[in-house]
């Protein structure tokens, strides 16, 4: 039997999902995508999930796309008929964006080494990004002849800017862990040798929280970016009175209340 390419692992309320390519440095192939996309739906409709961590293994966390895979490989024989890359991002690469944005837990993504092109992207729409110090992120897709793709065009304006992105992107030079903590890209950085331990707490410490409530201020923060206050403040409005309604904001209020530990149930 062929090894997973992607390892899972559940640690009580903590479900991780490890890329295993390490000897392409879990660049993407087709295969790869497909398992992932497998996982990330079993982690979304598994109630035993209340935060979702995603991490690598070996040196790097993802090349971006396996450019030897023969869904993307350019057929170099004169008069060979051009891939279509629309469709593998039809396929592959929005389907991944969508369904990591919308998990119905907190994300975490967990850098140990380099990110590229749609890995980088991959770890960036993660909710909380936690980063090794010496990971890094590189915006390659110019160096291939590509623009960004995985919903990148779109993140990082939102993250850092229009000055920083164009020039991320258009240079596709190595960006530091240190560097993207700075600019504000990542969450935070640790020493590599306390990257998994402190992964496992943040994660465990989420998997504690009212998981219904961390989403809805995943959606309200990221809808607020594109309207005017007044749709902002409305929509927040919405979310507040579906979350005072569900069993967490009682259990929230009367833990505060009574002074003790609230143990928060809704998914
Ligand atoms: O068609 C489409 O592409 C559509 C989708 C696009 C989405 C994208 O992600 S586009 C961006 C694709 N990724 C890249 O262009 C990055 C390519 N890789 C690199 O630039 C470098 O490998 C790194 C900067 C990431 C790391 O450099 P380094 O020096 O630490 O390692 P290395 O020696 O380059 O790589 C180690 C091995 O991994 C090597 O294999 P070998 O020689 O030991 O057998 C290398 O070929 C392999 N590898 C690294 N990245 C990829 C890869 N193999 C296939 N695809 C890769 N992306």
């Amino acid at each position: 039997m062929s090894k997973p390419l992607i390892l899972t692992s559940q640690t009580g309320s903590v479900r991780t999902l490890i890329l295993n390519r390490p000897q392409s440095l879990n660049s993407f192939s087709s295969a790869m995508l497909a398992e992932l996309l497998y996982e990330l739906d079993q982690a979304a409709t598994d109630p035993e999930v209340r935060c979702l961590v995603i991490g690598a293994a070996g040196r790097a966390f993802c090349a971006g796309q396996d450019l030897a895979d023969a869904l993307v490989a350019p057929d170099l024989t004169p008069g060979a008929k051009p891939k279509d890359l629309g469709i593998v991002i039809e396929r592959y690469y929005k389907p991944l964006v969508e369904r990591v944005r919308s998990m119905p837990t907190p994300v975490v993504a967990a850098v140990n080494g380099v990110a590229a092109g749609a890995g980088a992207a991959l770890a960036l729409h993660c909710d909380i990004v936690i980063a090794a110090t010496s990971a890094s992120f590189i915006q390659a897709f110019s160096k291939i002849g590509l623009a960004p793709d995985t919903g990148a065009s779109w993140l990082l304006p939102r993250l850092i800017g229009r000055a920083q992105t164009l020039a991320l992107m258009m240079l596709g030079e190595k960006l530091s862990a240190v560097d993207a903590e700075r600019m504000g890209l990542v969450w935070k950085c640790v020493d590599d040798a306390s990257l998994q331990e402190e992964t496992a707490s943040l994660a465990q410490k989420l998997s504690t929280l009212p998981t219904k409530a961390l989403v809805a201020t995943r959606q309200a923060v990221d809808s607020a970016m594109n309207v005017p206050l007044d749709i902002a403040l409305r929509a927040e409005g919405a979310l507040q009175r579906e979350l005072g309604y569900a069993p967490d904001y009682n259990e929230g209020v009367a833990a505060f209340l009574g002074k003790r530990t609230p143990k928060f149930t809704d998914r």
